[in-house]
């Protein structure tokens, strides 16, 4: 990148944004994050980590979780996530993300915490047996964009809730503590993809924890498993109408005809005038052919970069080293600004 187009894009503010290597990596990840973040790293100075200290929230084996934080990298790079012009790192290597989580579980409210739908989603009926760390799961990603004084956050609908409250954590701290050390985040959702529902229930999100295979098509799916998943994917016996309003009330259509939207970069309504009087026969063959050709390179190239750890160990560590150069002297800023002795 020239000097001139680095200027450029530290002008336009900073992204951070990330995925959890919580299990396989799938399309809502892609559509909903990944995409969005390769067209951003042109206009932005763009921080993208894998947050692995978030993943230890719900049990992770330790062997499985470290073939998932490179697994995660690799689908980064392989969406387009380029380890140049893009900070790429995982979080647990940086350590100013605890410290500034633990400032910031001082700074959160329980009565803030108690309103976030996902903990009441993943913690379920077991809530007593919750770990601490997903109940607090918000303050540590608030630390985590907050830390790189981050302007803007990529994120998929899921996760506006969380954004939000780090806006509060955010505003709390420059109040109680009279300054404006913190900028107000703002959060970029783009268009189709921005929610991806599971191919098993349309008003259940698409997600790497979902018990079924079937739910959802890993990016490392080959193309007969894709093609299988979307034949198997709940539809309704309806025809495909002419436009997209047309569709409500049909939750597994909707989200078919959004992924299918999203995947050709075309509005559903142009995917309904495409299809309109049509069968679920003929659209889930469409629907395979498209999923098939946007995401065979990327999984391709995820296989190539797995067969090297050394290569993407060694993203990850320059990644980090440069995260950590951001990252410090804001720190040292807070801790200063807490009344800490530093
Ligand atoms: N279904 C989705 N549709 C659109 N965007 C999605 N994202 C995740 N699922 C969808 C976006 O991907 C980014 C990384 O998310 P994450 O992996 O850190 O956390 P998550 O949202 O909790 O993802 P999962 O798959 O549901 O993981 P598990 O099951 O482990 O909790 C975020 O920007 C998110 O919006």
């Amino acid at each position: 990148m020239s000097d001139n187009t680095n200027t450029q894009t530290k002008q336009n503010g900073r992204v951070f944004s990330g995925a959890q290597p919580s299990g396989n990596m799938h399309l809502g990840n892609y559509l909903g994050a990944f995409r969005n973040w390769v067209k951003l790293q042109d206009t932005f100075e763009c921080i993208y980590c894998v947050v692995d200290m978030h993943a230890i929230t719900v049990w992770q084996d330790p062997e499985t979780l470290r073939a998932q934080i490179r697994e995660a990298a690799a689908a980064y790079i392989a969406a387009g996530v380029d380890p140049e012009k893009s900070i790429l790192f995982n979080q647990s290597q940086v350590p100013g993300h605890a410290e500034l989580a633990w400032i910031f579980n001082c700074v959160s409210r329980l009565g803030w915490l108690n309103r976030m739908t996902q903990f009441k989603d993943k913690a379920g009926k077991n809530r007593e047996k919750a770990s601490v760390g997903l109940y607090v799961y918000p303050n540590l990603m608030a630390a985590d964009i907050l830390l790189y004084q981050a302007t803007h956050v990529p994120v998929g609908e899921d996760q506006k809730q969380h954004l939000e409250l780090t806006r509060d954590i955010a505003q709390k701290f420059n109040n109680d503590f009279k300054t404006d050390l913190f900028p107000e985040v703002e959060p970029i959702i783009q268009g189709e993809g921005a929610r991806v529902m599971s191919l098993r229930n349309g008003s259940a999100k698409m997600s790497k924890s979902d018990p079924s295979e079937y739910s959802r098509i890993n990016l490392n799916d080959d193309a007969d498993t894709i093609q299988q998943k979307i034949r198997k994917a709940k539809t309704d016996a309806e025809l495909l109408p002419a436009t997209a309003d047309q569709l409500e009330g049909r939750p597994e259509a909707i989200n078919l005809v959004g992924i299918y939207a999203a995947l050709a970069d075309m509005s559903r309504d142009a995917v309904c005038a495409e299809y309109e009087g049509k069968g679920f026969g003929d659209f889930k063959r469409g629907l395979t052919d498209l999923a098939v050709e946007k995401l065979a390179p990327i999984t391709e190239e995820m296989a190539r970069l797995q067969n090297d750890n050394a290569y993407i160990d060694s993203i990850l560590k320059n990644g980090s080293e440069r995260a950590q150069a951001i990252a410090e002297p804001i720190i040292a800023e807070i801790k200063k600004t807490v009344g800490f002795l530093t």
